[in-house]
C-alpha cells in the first residue's frame, strides 16, 4: 500500500502539518517509522541524518534515554489529571531560572497556541489593538499572525491565509526584518494604537536571517518610547542559542516570551511568560482568559524537564557548538571547492543554506533564492540519506546526538550533491 496515497484519502495533502508534504520540493515524503540519536528509519527502513530535529524539538537527538524513560516512568503515575502537579511546578522554575525576562510562565499545548496567548495579552494589558510582526517571520497559525508569514505559509506562496476575516488582519502590521525604521514609521503612523512588536529574534522561516546592527536592542527602544510591549517569539531560538535563548545570547529582554519545540522535549508543549506585572494580567489572576485540557500535561512535563536538565548540564553548548561549527566549515569548503558563493547563514547549532550569491538578511534577499535549486539539491541529499527540511525557507538543526562520522558523510554528501545540481 502506497502510505501517501492512502493517508491523501483521510488527511488533507496526507499530511498533519502541511510543510511536511514536500510541496515545495516535491515527490513524495518519507514516512518515518522510528529514530535513534541522529538518526531517523522510514517505513522500509531506510536510515536517513536527520537535520529537521522534528523542526527543532530534538537538540539532544532522538529518543534520549533518559527523556524516554522520564515519559515511561511518568506514565504508569498518569499522563494527564486536569489539575495542577508539581511536575508543572518543576518546570515553570526551570523556565524562570534560564531565562532572564521571565518572571512567570503560563505552559500551553504548542508555540501558535503561546503566540496566541501572549498577542491576547498584550492587547489586553495595553487596551490597545494593533500589532507589529515582521514580513517572513512565522509564529504558528493563529489569526492575527498569518498575514505575510513565513515558514510552510511563504513555502506555499500564501503568506496571508483565507480565512482570517480583513476586518481583523487590519490590526496586523507589517514592518520589515532589520529594517528599524520601519517599525518606526508604523509607530508614527499609528500613535498610542500598537499593542506589542513580535519578532523572531533570529528569523528561523524564512531560511536563517540573523538580527544585524543593533537590529533588537533598537527594537527594545522603540518599543519602551511608544509604551508597546517587546514579544520575542523564542519558539525556535529558545534553548537553542543558549539555556535562556536569544534573550540570553544577545543581551536583550523582551517584555514576554514565547517558548515551544524544544521546551517539551519532543511532546507538545509551549509557554508564555516575562513580567509579573504582565503576567499577572492573565486568567485567573487578571481579566485575560487562557485556558487548555492539556496544558502542563504531566508526560509533556516531565519529557521537557529532563530535557532541559541535560542542556544544562556543564560544556553541553559548547559541545554542540564545535559538532555544528565543524559542519558548517566543510559546507563553507565544499562551497569554495566548487567555486559557489552561496549565502550561507548560521548561529550555533541552525543555519540554512539559501540558493542565491546575494546576502541574506530580509525578507527581500531571502526571496530572491532558486526554490527550484533547493528542490534538487534536497532530493540529492535525500537520495544520499541526508534529511533536510522539505523547503528553502527552513532552517536546520544539529543535535548533541550527531556523531563525527555523521558530519563527515553529511558534508560528503553536501559536496556530490551540490555538484549534481550545478
Ligand atoms: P507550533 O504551533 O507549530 O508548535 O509553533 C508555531 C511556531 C511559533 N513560532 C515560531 C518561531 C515557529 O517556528 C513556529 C513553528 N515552526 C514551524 C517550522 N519552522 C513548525 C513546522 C510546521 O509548521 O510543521
Amino acid at each position: 500500500m502506497n502510505l501517501f496515497e492512502e493517508s491523501k484519502k483521510y488527511i488533507p495533502g496526507g499530511v498533519n502539518s502541511p510543510v511536511r508534504a514536500f510541496g515545495s520540493v516535491g515527490g513524495e515524503p518519507v514516512f518515518v517509522q522510528k529514530s535513534k540519536g541522529a538518526k531517523i528509519y522510514d517505513v522500509n527502513g531506510k536510515e536517513y541524518i536527520d537535520y529537521v530535529c522534528s523542526w527543532g524539538p530534538m537538540i539532544l537527538g532522538h529518543t534520549d534515554d533518559d527523556v524516554v524513560n522520564s515519559i515511561c516512568e511518568q506514565a504508569k503515575l498518569g499522563s494527564s489529571f486536569g489539575a495542577p502537579t508539581e511536575l508543572e511546578l518543576r518546570l515553570a522554575k526551570k523556565v524562570v531560572e534560564l531565562f532572564p525576562s521571565i518572571d512567570m510562565v503560563r505552559m500551553v499545548s504548542s508555540g501558535t497556541e503561546a503566540v496566541m496567548s501572549a498577542i491576547r495579552l498584550a492587547r489586553g494589558f495595553t487596551k490597545r489593538d494593533k500589532i507589529i510582526k515582521f514580513e517572513g517571520c512565522y509564529h504558528g497559525h493563529s489569526d492575527s499572525l498569518l498575514v505575510k508569514a513565513g515558514s510552510g505559509a511563504l513555502t506555499f506562496n500564501q503568506p496571508s491565509s483565507p480565512g482570517v476575516p480583513s476586518d481583523f488582519a487590519k490590526y496586523t502590521l507589517i514592518a520589515q526584518y532589520n529594517d528599524i525604521d520601519s517599525v518606526k514609521n508604523l509607530f508614527k503612523e499609528n500613535k498610542n494604537e500598537i499593542a506589542c512588536v513580535i519578532v523572531e529574534p533570529v528569523a528561523g522561516n524564512m531560511g536563517v536571517v540573523l538580527p544585524e546592527d543593533n537590529f533588537l536592542e533598537d527594537l527594545r527602544k522603540v518599543c519602551d518610547e511608544n509604551e508597546a510591549i517587546l514579544i520575542f517569539d523564542e519558539v525556535i531560538t529558545g534553548f537553542r542559542l543558549s539555556e535562556g535563548g536569544a534573550q540570553k545570547y544577545f543581551n536583550v529582554m523582551p517584555d514576554l516570551t514565547t517558548l515551544g519545540k524544544i521546551l517539551g522535549g519532543g511532546l507538545p508543549v509551549g509557554a508564555y511568560g516575562g513580567k509579573r506585572e504582565i503576567m499577572e494580567y492573565v486568567s485567573p489572576v487578571g481579566p485575560v482568559y487562557q485556558a487548555g485540557t492539556l496544558s502542563g500535561n504531566p508526560l509533556a512535563m516531565a519529557a521537557g524537564f529532563k530535557t532541559l536538565d541535560k542542556l544544562c548540564a556543564d560544556g553541553f553548548y559548547s559541545a554542540l557548538r564545535e559538532k555544528s561549527e565543524y559542519l558548517w566549515k566543510g559546507f563553507a569548503k565544499n562551497l569554495e571547492k566548487l567555486g559557489i558563493n552561496f549565502c550561507f547563514n548560521k548561529i550555533e547549532s541552525m543555519g540554512c543554506l539559501f540558493f542565491t550569491n546575494e546576502k541574506v538578511n530580509s525578507f527581500s534577499t531571502a526571496v530572491k533564492s532558486d526554490t527550484k535549486l533547493y528542490a534538487k539539491f534536497f532530493h540529492e541529499m535525500l537520495k544520499r540519506g541526508i534529511n533536510l527540511a522539505p523547503s528553502q525557507f527552513e532552517a536546520m538543526f544539529v543535535s548533541a546526538a550527531h556523531t563525527d562520522n555523521e558530519l563527515d558523510i553529511t558534508i560528503k554528501a553536501h559536496f556530490e550533491s551540490l555538484k549534481a545540481v550545478l
